[in-house]
């Protein structure tokens, strides 16, 4: 062969064999695993889990076996794993934990390395919400259209394209590699047409995607449905045709989906419909579709994020627990109420919300949000396993029977956008599974397995981490500051926000209340006395300016501009201390980051590059602006 040949052909030949590493589009997830064909597994039983267990392990196990093993006395949904020589044995009571013991396994194998482990879940929900709307946006979604291509409806339904199944194949496998077991698969702003039977046609053909991989589906329902469908002519919740619409509309459901898993509701919220609008309670409402579900082992998730109803003018940090506390034991067995982590809105940092401590008689699951509306979307790296660590913190896991995550998947390459945000995807499941795992392990465990072992890489990148939620907090809202956002896209930074057309609860003005004098809003029980539901000994912390964590300061207290902290500095010095701490740590990504531009593939490396460039700029603009602004307000 001719020299030159010679070298090209080498070279297609190097290029081939590294392929991988100059064409990652992140589309792998955290499963990048080699493809080695090498382990022979053997099992008792056979059914679609098991053979999913199966074809894992046989094409990326490097064991030479693996016997699958049912083993009635675990818990459910766990499994163990025990090692033996170059083999090891996996015993689960159920099929899908031998599923999970198998992705843990597989996990083991590029992070720590095999060994024995007993390991089952905390919650028995463990959900993520999909804000997908039927035309394929994605409410709050920053990673492109919705994975569930509803726009293929008419018809298609059952002809969902091969590219299509083999990333909904993709995003069971990532789910089951967590442990997350439960999909609702539609926006909380739901359209009544979801339960039109072209899109329950749908809805059946991702269940059957997902059953195998022990994911069960949900709905998010609109509460008007039977009257917007033109199928009543009222949606009262104590009306006997409505109770019927939804009996025959469940049943319709359970006939395409036998394992169903219920309802997650939005009612009475910004604008949606619900038993209020019959002068009936939220409890009314939930019953009403409860007592449908109920037959069929089906459940209502109703959300407790309600404001500006039957409330108004009240604080809305307050709202949730004057409108649910008193229907307390109202409700029936298979209701659970949803809540989100803070009692505002996802906020970069919020104080816990105090529903959890205020409803004892109905069960409770948490509302995270996963996407990062209001943490720089897509654009930013902020890990947020830290910021759900600190809501365990002030609310035991014990209290809650379920978790969900707001999703921040979609049809990018990715799934996620920023290649960093498909760790938060991770963390959200990990945590499902495990709430006492600490966020350094799981980053250190994403990092390994989504990047590089290097473990200089894997140190200073999941440090990195670690702290990207606190500087996220000191570049946009130091010192328990919230709601400063840009209107409707909650980007970027917008104090001086205020118009009188919207809410006064939407306009940041309302949350600042910055002048002259000083700057925070008073809840303590000289403000609104939101202090006063919390339990002991938050309640008196909160309340004190004195006693008062100063990363809450500004949401529980109005305080002057010269207010002395605790370091002996000003409160005006801190905060220019807080959002320039946040800008100069921000600024430090990119030289870590390119440190290691040899260690990881050139595509994802220039994506990050480019997007911790982007983040930079951001966190200046977020400095610039808000201290300008907060040096007009104070003068001088
Ligand atoms: C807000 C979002 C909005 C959601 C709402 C909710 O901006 O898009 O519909 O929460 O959770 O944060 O219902």
């Amino acid at each position: 062969m001719d020299r030159i040949y010679k070298i090209l052909f080498s070279l297609t030949f190097f290029f081939l064999c590294h392929g991988i590493a100059f064409a990652e589009d992140g589309s792998s997830l955290w499963l990048r695993y080699t493809s080695l064909d090498k382990t022979q597994v053997s099992s008792d039983t056979h059914s679609p889990t098991i053979a999913i267990a199966r074809s894992e392990l046989e094409r990326y196990g490097t064991l030479s076996s693996v016997k699958l093993v049912i083993d009635k006395g675990l818990p459910s949904e766990g499994f163990r794993i025990l090692a033996k020589g170059d083999g090891a044995e996996i015993r689960a009571s159920q099929d899908i934990g031998l599923l999970y013991g198998a992705y843990a396994l597989l996990r083991q194998q590029q992070t720590s390395g095999i060994r024995n482990l007993r390991s089952a879940p905390r919650f028995s929900l463990r959900l993520l919400n999909h804000w997908d709307n039927l035309d394929g946006s994605v409410e709050r979604g920053y990673a492109g259209k919705s994975l569930w291509k509803w726009e293929e409806i008419d018809g298609q339904a059952r002809k969902m394209s091969r590219g299509v199944e083999q990333r909904v194949v993709q995003y069971c496998r990532a789910n089951a590699s967590l442990g997350i077991n439960g999909s609702v698969l539609n926006n909380v702003n739901a359209s009544p047409k979801i339960l039109s039977p072209a899109y329950l046609d749908k809805v059946a053909v991702l269940a059957a995607a997902m059953r195998p991989y022990g994911i069960r589906t949900f709905l998010s329902i609109n509460f008007a449905s039977p009257m917007a469908l033109g199928e009543t002519d009222t949606a009262d919740p104590l009306d006997s045709r409505v109770q019927q619409w939804w009996r025959d509309k469940v049943s319709e459901i359970y006939a395409r989906i036998p394992d169903f898993g219920g309802f997650l509701v939005k009612a009475n919220s910004e604008g949606q419909p619900g038993p209020g609008d019959y002068g009936r309670t939220h409890a009314d409402g939930a019953n009403m579709l409860a007592a449908a579900l109920e037959p069929y082992g089906g459940i209502v998730m109703w959300r407790s994020f309600v404001y500006g109803a039957n409330h108004k003018g009240e604080d809305r940090v307050k709202q949730a627990v004057s409108e649910f506390l008193p229907m307390d034991g109202q409700f029936r067995r298979n209701v659970i109420l949803q809540s989100k982590n803070g009692p505002l809105d996802f906020q970069p940092r919020e104080p816990y919300a105090p529903i959890f401590d205020n409803i004892r008689q109905t069960p409770q699951m948490v509302e995270f949000q996963i996407t990062q509306e209001y943490l720089g979307q897509s654009k930013h790296l902020v890990y947020l396993a830290p910021m759900w660590k600190e809501f365990f913190r002030f609310v035991s896991p014990q209290r809650l029977v379920g978790i969900a995550g707001v999703a921040n998947i979609g049809d990018d390459p990715n799934y996620c956008g920023h290649p960093f945000s498909q760790a938060n995807w991770y963390a959200f499941g990990r945590l499902s599974w495990d709430p006492s795992l600490s966020s350094a392990s799981i980053s250190q465990e994403w990092l390994m397995q989504t990047f590089s072992r290097e473990e200089h890489f894997v140190s200073s990148l999941s440090q990195l981490m670690e702290g990207s939620r606190e500087d996220c907090v000191d570049y946009m809202m130091p010192l328990g500051l919230h709601h400063i956002f840009k209107f409707d896209h909650h980007y970027g930074p917008e104090p001086d926000g205020f118009r009188a057309d919207y809410p006064i609860e939407w306009c940041p003005v309302y949350y600042h209340k910055a002048d002259a004098q000083g700057i925070g809003f008073e809840r303590s029980a000289k403000g609104t006395d939101a202090v006063a539901q919390y339990r002991r000994p938050y309640r008196k912390r909160y309340d004190s300016l004195r006693k008062c964590p100063e990363e809450y300061l500004l949401w529980f207290h109005r305080v002057d501009w010269d207010h002395p902290m605790r370091n002996g500095k000003t409160l005006w010095e801190n905060l220019v201390a807080h959002y320039d701490r946040g800008v100069s740590q921000v600024k430090g990504y990119r030289s870590v980051w390119q440190q290691f531009e040899s260690l990881v593939d050139s595509q994802r490396w220039q994506e990050v590059d480019h997007l911790l460039e982007l983040q930079y700029r951001n966190a200046q603009e977020w400095r610039e602006v808000c201290l300008g602004y907060w040096q007009k307000m104070k003068g001088g």
